[in-house]
Parts: C-alpha cells; sequence; structure tokens
C-alpha cells in the first residue's frame, strides 16, 4: 500500500433494466468472465459478487438481475426482488444505461433511487463504442445531469475496454476507508458449482431461439475434484417435453456443444480439467412455482 493513500474498501451496486451491460461491465472490471452474459434480456437471475482487490482498495461488485415491469411470473418477482435488495447494503451504486438511450424502463430504475436519496450514485452510459456522432455525446450528458444528483456520469464502452479507469476512479473516490472485507485472493461470493451451473445457462442463452432461455434453468447434480480433474453432471431442467427435443437438437448436436462451449468457459475459470456431463429433464411450471424455485436454487436469502 503506498504510504499517502489510506486503503479503502466497500460494496458497489450495478444496477438497470435488462439487456444494458451491467455483467459485462463487471467482468470488464474484473478482468476475467465470471458473470454469464448474452444478447437477450433477463440473462442474470441471481445477485453475484465479484470481487476486485488491490494495493489501495477493495471493490466489491454487486451484481444484479436487470429491473424490470413485468412482475407476473414468480421468476420475474424473484429478479427484481434480488435487484432491490442489491441496493439497500451499499456504499456505491452504479446506475447503467445504454448510450444516448433514456427509456421508461429507466426512468422507473431513477425513480427507485429517488426512494433512497442518501447514497451516491454513478451514471455509466455504456456502449458508447455504438455512438456514431460524438458531438451528440455532451449535450446528453447534460441533459441526464438535470435528472438528479449524480456523482458522476461516465460515458464507456464495458465491451471494448473504453473508459473502464474512470469509472473506477469515481467509485474509489466515494469509498469509505476500510479493512478488506475478504480474503485478498477470494473473487466472488459463489461456489465453483454455482458457477458452473451459470455457465451452462449461457450457453444456452447463446445457442437457442428466442424464447426457450426462460423456460429452463441448471442445476449441478455432481461436482466432484478426481484427482484434479472436475467431475460435472448438470441436469438441464426445462417445462415442457416439447422443449426437451429441441435443447437436445438434432442428433444431440445442440447440446454437445452447449456442453462443448460450457467446458471450456469451466476450465479457464477453475484452471483445471473438466468434465461435464449434461442431462435434460421436464419439470413442468418450475419458473411459476415458488416451491419449486427455492428447490432450484432461486432463494431470497442470497
Ligand atoms: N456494443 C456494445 N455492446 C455491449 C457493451 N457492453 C455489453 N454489450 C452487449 O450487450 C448485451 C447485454 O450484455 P449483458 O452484460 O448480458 O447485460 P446485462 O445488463 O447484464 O443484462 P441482464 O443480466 O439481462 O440484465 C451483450 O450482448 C453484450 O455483449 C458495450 O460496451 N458495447
Ligand atoms: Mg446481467
Amino acid at each position: 500500500m503506498s504510504e499517502q493513500q489510506a486503503f479503502r474498501s466497500g460494496y458497489v451496486a450495478i444496477i438497470g433494466r435488462p439487456n444494458v451491460g451491467k455483467s459485462t461491465l463487471i467482468n470488464r472490471v474484473l478482468g476475467l468472465k465470471l458473470c454469464i452474459t448474452s444478447r437477450r434480456p433477463q440473462t442474470t437471475r441471481h445477485r453475484i459478487l465479484g470481487i476486485k482487490t488491490t494495493e489501495t482498495s477493495q471493490l466489491i461488485y454487486v451484481d444484479t438481475p436487470g429491473i424490470h415491469s413485468d412482475g407476473k411470473r414468480a421468476m420475474n418477482r424473484y429478479m427484481n426482488r434480488a435487484a432491490a435488495a442489491s441496493v439497500e447494503d451499499v456504499d456505491v451504486v452504479v446506475f447503467v444505461i445504454e448510450g444516448m438511450k433514456w427509456t421508461e424502463e429507466d426512468e422507473r430504475v431513477l425513480n427507485k433511487l429517488r426512494q433512497d436519496s442518501s447514497k451516491p450514485v454513478i451514471l455509466a452510459m455504456n456502449k458508447i463504442d455504438k455512438l456514431e456522432d460524438k458531438a451528440t455525446l455532451l449535450p446528453q450528458v447534460e441533459k441526464l445531469a438535470d435528472k438528479f444528483n449524480f456523482a458522476a456520469i461516465v460515458p464507456l464502452s464495458a465491451r471494448r475496454g473504453i473508459n473502464i479507469e474512470s469509472l473506477e476512479e469515481s467509485i474509489y473516490a466515494l469509498m469509505p476507508e476500510g479493512e478488506m472485507i475478504f480474503d485478498e485472493d477470494q473473487l466472488t461470493d459463489r461456489s465453483s458449482r454455482f458457477l458452473a451451473a451459470e455457465m451452462v445457462r449461457e450457453k444456452l442463452f447463446r445457442h437457442l431461439g428466442q424464447e426457450l432461455p426462460y423456460a429452463l434453468t441448471v442445476d449441478i447434480e455432481q461436482f466432484e475434484d478426481d484427482d484434479g480433474m472436475y467431475r460435472i453432471s448438470a441436469v438441464i431442467y426445462v417445462e415442457r417435453s416439447g422443449q426437451k427435443s429441441i435443447v437436445i437438437g438434432k442428433k444431440g448436436e445442440l447440446l454437445k456443444q452447449v456442453g462443448k462451449d460450457a467446458r471450456e468457459d469451466m476450465e479457464k475459470l477453475f484452471g483445471c480439467k473438466v468434465f461435464l456431463q449434461l442431462w435434460v429433464k421436464v419439470r413442468e411450471g418450475w419458473s411459476d412455482n415458488e416451491r419449486m424455485l427455492r428447490s432450484l436454487g432461486y432463494n431470497d436469502d442470497l
């Protein structure tokens, strides 16, 4: 630690509507792929911590499900609760929006933040790599500054890694002095088992068509360290038998591809060989049944 700078630590909630790039941003800040991402909205379902420890700070980033207005299904209510709870005990909030866009859903998220005005909020304008006319940026920043007393407004690109240090500096400046909260080499609060299930879910989100990703979840049945190689067996639960054959694909091709991609990600993250087996099972109505949700790991105490 440098002599002039006191050590700082605390929690940073990353919030925003679905698909603005919250999980991509956390991965970029951490410099590794911890959180799953996809081009579909509502990819993240659970709160997950990404911990970054440096010489001068330990910043704990909280990835949250996108806040959205459809609270009809039990799963959607669970996701909104997880997002809302994440803001409660943090030191700084990073509110992510998509570039120059400002939607009704963004307004709804901001209204939630207005209800608890005690926390500093940084506005991150993500995906500025897509911005065609740079001259439009400044007027938009000024317009957004009128909406709320943001601690900072940072245009950035999570995918391309533009202006990320500037965001990190703004966060650091708002953090209280404090000791390390987690071990210095700890990267997340989640188990390898949880991360393995997420990797499989991400590949299903990426390989499947429009609706199906929302009808499935992944449960790890076996996770064993076999002399330095992880033996993992995962069950993909779908809601109807017709969905099962789609997930498996012609001659099992789709499932094979999902398994290969997920295994490669796991090997990178865990740093060891992985033997992955996938099964597909039907569990009718799992996503709209509170009890089944809990049995599949969607618990409010997370
Ligand atoms: N062009 C561009 N795309 C980005 C950027 N950041 C994220 N994306 C893309 O936006 C999509 C959504 O990214 P996610 O990180 O999954 O978004 P999220 O906000 O976590 O979404 P939910 O978990 O569904 O709420 C993905 O296809 C990302 O690759 C960026 O800086 N530029
Ligand atoms: Mg996400």
